[in-house]
Parts: C-alpha cells; sequence; structure tokens
C-alpha cells in the first residue's frame, strides 16, 4: 500500500493585537471615564481598520490568526488583569498598541504600559504627541525617553500600510525602539477604511460613528499640531472608499457620522465626496447625518453650503479663534477675516444647520476685559450656535511650542495638563490665575440663561429642530461649570475605579473614595437633570409663543449693506477692526 505523505500539521498561533485609546486624569488624579462617551474615537477606528486589514491579509503568515480587541478607554475600563490573562493564554504573543495618544493623555498611556511591560509584552505608542515631537523637536524633547526608559516603542506618523511591518517585528521578536514615518506621508487612495465594530459605538452616546475623507490643510496656524503631523497638502479618501465607509457602517445601522477631516473645504475632493453622499442619501435611502470641520472662508467656495445640506450635513464646526483681527494675525490666521464672519455664519444658518465654533482665549492681545466684552459682542452680533471656548495651549507639535522650546520659555512640565482646559504657559497681559479664571467665566457667561433662551429662538425663527438644538446645547453648558471637564471630553455618568489613580498618587481608603464618588455622581446628576428640565421647559414655551417664526435681532439681520455692517461693535471695538474695514474701503474704492 502507497503510503501518502502528509505535512506535519502545524499548530495555529493567535497573535494578539491590543488596540487602547488612553483617556486622561482628571484634577483629582482619576481616569476620565464615563457609562457612554460623547464621540467615538476616530484614532481608534482607523486603526482597528487598519489592523483588520492585516488580520484578513495574514500578514503574520497562513498559520497566525489575530485576534484584535478594542478598548476606548473613554467608556470602558482597562482591564489590566484581565488583559494580562489574555496575552498568558497565548504565550505572550502579541502587542499593546496605545493608539491616538495625545499630549494630555501621554502620561495616561505610559502608565497603562507599564504592567504589560513589566509582563515582559511588546507595547507601541502613536498618535500626534509622539509624531508631533518628532517632526518637530529633536528626538528626546517632551518626555519621548519616559517611554523609552519603559521599552516602549514609538511610533511615529500614519499606520495605513505600515502597522504590518510593526506587527511583523513584534511577531519575530525584533521590534525597534523607534519608527519614523513623519516624512512619508501615505496616499490615502483604497486605504483600510476607518471601522468600529457596533458594539464599540454603541458605547457613545447617539450611535455615530466618525471617519476622516482627508487629510491635511494648506494654512501654518502657528497654533496648529495637525499640519506639522500630516501635512499642508490635501490627501484624500476617492469617492468610493468613503461610499464604502459608508455602506460598511450601514450594515451596522450607523448612518451618522463625524467627518474628523480638520478642514473639509480644503479636501481637494470635497465635491465628488459630496455628490456622491448625495447620491446615498438621495436616491439610495441612507439616512446620513454628517458633523464637519471647516475654515471660516467656506461660504465663498461655489455650492459648498447647499451641496453639504444636500449630503446631510446638520452641525459644522468652523475654527473662528477670535475675532480680534491683531490676535488673529499674531498666530498667522490672517485667512480667518471678521468682516466675513456673519455672512458664513448666516449662510449656514439659511440651510438649517448648527454652527460650533472654536474661540481661544489668551491669544496676545486678550486681557480678561476684552474677553468679556468679545463675549458680549459674539452674543449680539454673531448667529453662532455653541462656542468651544480653549485655553491657548503650546502643543508639542506646533510651531509655536517648538519656539518656546527653543527659547527655553516656560511651560508646564506636566503633560496630562495640556488639555485646552489649564494654562500651561505665560500671557503678556493676564497671571496665569485671570487667564484660567476667564476661561472657566466664558462659559457661564456665554451660556447664560439668557443667552440659551436668545439661542433657542434664534433657532426656532431659522427652522430648525429645536431638540436638536437642545441637545447639542446641554453638554456645552452643563460640563465645564459642574463635571470641571470640557464638553469635547465629556460623557454620561462619570465612572471611576479606585484602582485608575494616576501612577505616584496614594490608593484612597474604600470610606473616602465611594463617599466623595457617590455623593458627586448624585450631585453632578441632580444639576443635570435640573439642566435638561429647565431647557426643555424653555423649548416648550419657545413653540408655543405664536411669534416665535416672527422673531429676529442683530445676529439675524442679513447683510445686506457694508456700510450698515461697519457700524457693529464687532467692526468697530478694536483696532485690528477697524483697520480690516479700513483696508476693504480701499480696496473698493480703487476697485470701483
Ligand atoms: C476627531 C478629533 C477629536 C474627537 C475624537 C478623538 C479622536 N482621537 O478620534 C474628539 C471630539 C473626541 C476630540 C477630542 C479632543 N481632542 Co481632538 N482631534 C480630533 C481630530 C480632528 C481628528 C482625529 C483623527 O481621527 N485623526 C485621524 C487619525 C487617523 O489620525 P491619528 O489619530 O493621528 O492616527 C494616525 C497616526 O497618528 C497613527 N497612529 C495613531 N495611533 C497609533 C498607534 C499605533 C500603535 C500606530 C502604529 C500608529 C498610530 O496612525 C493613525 C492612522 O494613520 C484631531 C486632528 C487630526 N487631524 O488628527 C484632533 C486632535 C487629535 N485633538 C486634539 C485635542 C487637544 C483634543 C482635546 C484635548 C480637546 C479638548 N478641548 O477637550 C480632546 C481630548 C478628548 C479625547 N478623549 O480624545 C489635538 C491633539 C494634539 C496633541 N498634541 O495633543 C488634535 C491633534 C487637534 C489639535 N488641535 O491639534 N478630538
Ligand atoms: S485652519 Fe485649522 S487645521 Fe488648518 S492650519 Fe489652521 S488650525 Fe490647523
Amino acid at each position: 500500500m502507497n503510503q501518502v505523505r502528509v505535512a506535519p500539521v502545524q499548530p495555529r498561533r493567535r497573535f494578539c493585537v491590543v488596540l487602547i485609546k488612553p483617556s486622561h486624569y482628571h484634577d483629582d488624579g482619576y481616569v476620565i471615564r464615563w457609562w457612554r462617551g460623547l464621540v467615538p474615537s476616530n484614532s481608534l477606528a482607523a486603526l482597528h481598520g487598519v489592523a483588520l486589514d492585516c488580520a484578513q491579509r495574514r500578514v503574520l503568515g497562513p498559520d497566525v490568526d489575530i485576534d484584535i480587541d478594542v478598548v476606548d478607554e473613554t467608556n470602558t475600563r482597562v482591564d489590566v488583569p484581565k488583559l494580562l490573562r489574555r496575552f498568558r493564554n497565548c504565550g505572550g504573543f502579541g502587542i499593546v498598541a496605545l493608539v491616538g495618544v495625545q499630549t494630555n493623555q501621554y502620561p495616561r498611556a505610559l502608565d497603562i504600559a507599564r504592567p504589560f511591560r513589566q509582563a515582559g509584552i511588546a507595547v507601541v505608542i502613536g498618535g500626534f504627541h509622539v509624531s508631533g515631537c518628532i517632526a518637530m523637536l529633536d528626538g528626546k524633547a517632551v518626555d519621548l525617553d519616559r517611554a523609552r526608559d519603559l521599552g516602549v516603542s514609538i511610533f511615529a506618523g500614519e499606520a495605513e500600510g505600515r502597522f504590518e511591518e510593526l506587527l511583523q517585528d513584534a511577531a519575530g521578536g525584533c521590534i525597534r525602539p523607534q519608527y519614523d514615518f513623519t516624512k512619508d506621508l501615505v496616499d490615502m487612495t483604497g486605504q483600510p477604511s476607518p471601522f468600529l465594530p457596533i458594539e464599540y459605538v454603541r458605547r457613545t452616546a447617539g450611535t455615530n460613528s466618525s471617519f476622516d475623507s482627508g487629510r491635511g490643510c494648506p494654512f501654518q496656524c502657528s497654533f496648529c499640531t495637525i499640519i506639522n503631523v500630516q501635512g499642508r497638502k490635501s490627501r484624500s479618501r476617492t469617492p468610493d472608499d468613503v461610499e464604502q465607509v459608508i455602506r460598511e457602517n450601514w450594515e451596522e445601522g450607523i448612518s451618522r457620522f463625524f467627518l474628523t477631516d480638520d478642514n473639509f473645504a480644503r479636501n481637494r475632493e470635497w465635491e465628488p465626496i459630496l455628490d456622491r453622499l448625495i447620491k446615498l442619501r438621495e436616491v439610495d435611502g441612507i439616512p446620513l447625518g454628517l458633523m464637519i470641520q471647516v475654515d471660516t472662508l467656506c461660504h465663498r467656495i461655489p455650492k459648498f453650503i447647499e451641496k453639504c445640506a444636500r449630503a446631510g450635513v446638520t452641525r459644522v464646526f468652523i475654527g473662528l479663534e477670535n475675532i480680534n483681527p491683531d490676535n488673529l494675525k499674531a498666530v498667522k490666521k490672517p485667512q480667518n477675516k471678521i468682516t466675513e464672519y456673519r455672512r458664513m455664519l448666516l449662510a449656514w444658518k439659511a440651510q438649517g444647520i448648527f454652527t460650533y465654533a472654536g474661540y481661544i482665549l489668551g491669544l496676545p492681545a486678550d486681557t480678561a476685559e476684552s474677553i468679556r466684552r468679545d463675549i458680549e459682542i459674539i452674543q449680539r452680533e454673531l448667529p453662532l450656535d455653541i462656542v468651544e471656548w480653549v485655553i491657548l495651549t503650546p502643543l508639542p507639535g506646533s510651531e509655536d511650542h517648538q519656539s518656546m522650546w527653543r527659547q527655553g520659555a516656560a511651560m508646564d512640565g506636566d503633560l496630562n495638563n495640556y488639555d485646552f482646559e489649564h494654562v500651561v504657559a505665560e500671557h503678556p497681559r493676564m497671571s496665569r490665575a485671570e487667564w484660567q479664571a476667564i476661561y472657566q467665566e466664558a462659559w457661564t457667561r456665554y451660556y447664560s440663561r439668557d443667552h440659551v433662551e436668545t439661542l433657542l429662538r434664534r433657532g426656532a425663527a431659522s427652522g430648525v429642530s429645536l431638540l436638536s438644538l437642545v441637545k447639542a446645547l446641554v453638554p456645552f453648558i452643563h460640563n465645564v461649570p459642574v463635571e470641571n471637564i470640557h464638553p469635547l471630553q465629556a460623557g454620561l455618568f462619570r465612572r471611576k475605579h479606585r484602582s485608575e489613580r494616576r501612577y505616584g498618587l496614594p490608593r484612597e481608603s474604600l470610606w473616602a473614595f465611594y463617599s466623595s464618588h457617590i455623593a458627586n455622581t448624585i450631585v453632578n446628576n441632580w444639576k443635570l437633570a435640573g439642566t435638561v428640565f429647565w431647557i426643555l421647559r424653555l423649548k416648550r414655551r419657545i413653540e408655543r409663543d405664536p411669534r416665535h417664526l416672527s422673531y429676529t435681532d442683530v445676529a439675524l439681520t442679513a447683510v445686506v449693506d457694508d456700510d450698515d455692517e461697519a457700524t457693529l461693535d464687532l467692526l468697530t471695538k478694536t483696532a485690528g477692526a477697524k483697520a480690516a474695514i479700513d483696508h476693504i474701503k480701499k480696496v473698493a474704492a480703487l476697485t470701483h
């Protein structure tokens, strides 16, 4: 009888990839974590998409399965003992990847890395902090040695097309201390879709997902890290790629997305992408709801806003930053023309789209008094819905940080504070305490009860869904005054675990920990319920007001005549504003 020779069966091996998006520490030393987060992490979705693609292509060989675990620490506890057991079960064959780590998350990321490194597991860290530092500073800058000392590999740059090399090095036991792709930006065409399965998306309120349709911004704002990490040239996914992202998510029932491009208006493919989204919405019936980010000149692009509305954009984030042109010039953002702000905001309003503005407090010409005045002007004259106040922060990776670093200027050594909520540097006209206090005050001033009523009245007069406006407003009214946490890091029901305290801080007694945690949970959520109750009653009162459609005010008044505009406080209260108006008049005289 002939014997058939069979190759010895190789036992299958499992390589564990654990993708963790770290959160950061609150002032009390505990991790900021919620029962439900507000926004899903796009960095995690991007890395998950890339890892899934590596697993499907079996980049570690035909006999190695790649198991992927995803943990977003803003809504899920990083259960270190459980994860260590997983690694033990596969003989330590795997890697922990700390994903999308921002500067303020870097200390927490290293605390997460520590027990895994102690257990001999490979750990790699990527994201804006390490990428920004390596792109803009010498390789030693801003605590990178702390990662090296722990034996954590540093991955600077984008993962697409490179993650498999990292996995292969880790599986072969020869992971390198540093990978630097900052000078070699990826072509986004045909890259794996950012994707998180529905069970992770459900951990954020509202089942939204996110993706970046493009990267890169042509401008040069000195506080910006993005241009130094993702470049100034527009790189885009194709309309086919975008359709695939939407369809993959729609199969899971997800149709609402945050397009995380920093400036969708400068994505060179914006029009074909919008045309495709319009087709998916109007012809294929996918009920798209989108939030996008744009610049303040987007309304000058023919058809841009109209097409956004047809594609399903319901919210738009605009980097307004400031209303004083001298300040805008100082941070190299002269493309923001305050003389255009009202036209631009009214153009979005005309389409029933909510506007969110990012506003920086502590630009060089600001004082506490000028900020108070500017908030009043914004409330009265700009048809804005939501303002996100942030403190000017020299983030590693930005030009501002690079110059201060080179000059040896004083900056806070605790990276956990680089979250736009803490003053970390000196200001020419305000003490640190004054600056911090006016940041806190900006929230309560802008979201005063009177102004929230005005915002709802403007919304009712413009015919937008007041319930959606209420939902958008609540975190911005509530979060900073009550939770002392920026709405962009907010969520529902703060969760804490006694073990999740910053490395080096003492573990609290059971009594001290639970008594304060339970008391805060009750008080803060009682206040939240009070705010929701109050604003819903206000909404009902406005809706029942028979005159609600005829409400108007200065902000809602259309821009008809430039001379009328020139009498607004927005355009008369600062020297820079007056100069901007004079300049417009001069150009008009010369060209007409
Ligand atoms: C969407 C977004 C958010 C969303 C979602 C967060 C998220 N990360 O997805 C929300 C609204 C929650 C948010 C909040 C905040 N954000 Co934000 N956000 C962004 C934005 C616009 C897009 C992020 C993104 O998806 N990028 C695309 C992905 C694919 O890029 P990426 O994260 O860099 O990942 C790539 C590479 O870095 C690399 N990579 C990343 N991790 C890893 C890991 C490994 C192992 C490997 C191999 C590779 C790798 O591969 C990825 C794919 O190419 C960025 C700006 C930007 N252009 O990135 C700011 C940005 C990341 N945010 C920033 C900040 C400061 C904040 C806040 C602190 C603001 C605040 N006031 O609260 C909070 C923090 C809260 C939090 N929990 O994250 C800063 C961070 C800068 C820094 N050095 O720290 C940025 C860069 C914007 C800026 N102003 O400079 N943000
Ligand atoms: S417009 Fe926004 S993304 Fe572009 S450089 Fe300025 S801050 Fe950065």
